[in-house]
């Protein structure tokens, strides 16, 4: 079993799609250990973002997922990593598989609906920033 974290960005919030991606990911056999609703800071939003610090975009990107409510969410299941980024499809919407939530939703590279951890590494960053061990239930 692998965890990894998953973001419904302010865009989806926005657009009212939440269920329809999280259906997504439990239509496909993946659990949700652990989910809530967070409005971030623009100083939360750099660290968590810390890995991209140095690319062109990191300050569009930190202002965009702080701009509005997320939803963040701890998702569970054999290849979890690679299995929630098959769904939501490639960083930009253009070279995304049809049928994916970035093909079926997202605006641009930046507006793209869902972040899912890109490693191992990244999820042990990632779902302890969001999530103690006590609010990821073992359900599967
Ligand atoms: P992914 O989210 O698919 O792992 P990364 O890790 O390359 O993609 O980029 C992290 C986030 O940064 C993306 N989700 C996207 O919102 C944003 N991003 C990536 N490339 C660009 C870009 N060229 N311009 C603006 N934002 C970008």
């Amino acid at each position: 079993m692998q965890q990894t974290l998953s973001i419904v960005k302010p865009d989806g919030v926005q657009k009212n799609i939440i269920g329809e991606v999280i259906t997504r990911f439990e239509r496909a056999g993946l659990k949700i250990a652990a989910l809530r609703m967070v409005k971030l800071g623009i100083e939360e939003a750099g660290r968590f973002y810390i890995v991209h610090k140095e690319r062109p975009f990191y300050g569009e990107l930190t202002a965009f997922i702080s701009e509005g409510p997320i939803v963040v969410m701890v998702i569970e299941g054999k290849d979890a990593i690679k299995r929630v980024r098959d769904i939501m499809g490639a960083t930009n919407p253009k070279e995304a598989r049809p049928g994916t939530i970035r093909a079926d939703f997202a605006t641009n590279i930046e507006r793209n609906i869902v972040h899912g951890s890109d490693s191992p590494e990244s999820a042990a960053y990632e779902i302890p920033f969001f999530f103690s061990a006590p609010d990821i239930m073992k359900n599967s």
